[in-house]
């Protein structure tokens, strides 16, 4: 079993983030407020096409579970909406009769699971290191928007 970590590129994401948060700070005085909160995208899950929309999510608090499991099934996640502690490992599980992948939205944001390595009755696990949403889908059964989507939300 392959072992994915997303505990780089958050990490990453957040840094490069601030830095240009510095930059625009000081580079145009103060009216980049704006600017400096939208381009952080940690939380941003507006129904724009970023993602599933989490405004009326279903959210499941699942940091007080040591082993955090998402079952992929034919066609949906169960659970899709679950809240777990920042460091926690999600394991992937495919519960169905057909393949299924996993895909960060925005792609990247945390390593994908790709559909070979998720077959029926296969796991695959992803850490989460910093806080934030990290919606995901299926590309065989949904779009980034609907369809097979989910969603962990990474608290302190
Ligand atoms: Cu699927």
């Amino acid at each position: 079993m392959r072992a994915y970590t997303s505990s780089r590129h958050p990490l990453i994401t957040a840094l490069a983030a601030s830095a240009v948060a510095v930059l625009l700070l000081a580079g145009c005085g103060g009216d980049s407020d704006e600017k400096s909160s939208t381009s952080n995208g940690s939380s941003t899950t507006a129904a724009t096409g970023s993602g599933p929309d989490l405004s009326d999510a279903d959210w499941v608090d699942m940091t007080g579970e040591a082993d955090v499991n998402v079952q992929a099934r034919d066609n949906i996640f169960v659970k899709p909406y679950i809240e777990v502690k920042a460091g926690a490992t999600v394991t992937f599980t495919n519960r169905g009769r057909n393949q299924h992948n996993v895909l960060a939205v925005p792609e990247g944001k945390f390593a994908t699971i790709e559909a070979d390595d998720l077959e029926p009755g296969a796991s695959q696990e992803v850490t989460f290191q910093a806080p934030g949403d990290y919606p995901y889908y299926c590309s065989l059964h949904g779009t980034s928007t609907k369809g097979m989507v989910g969603a962990i939300r990474v608290v302190e």
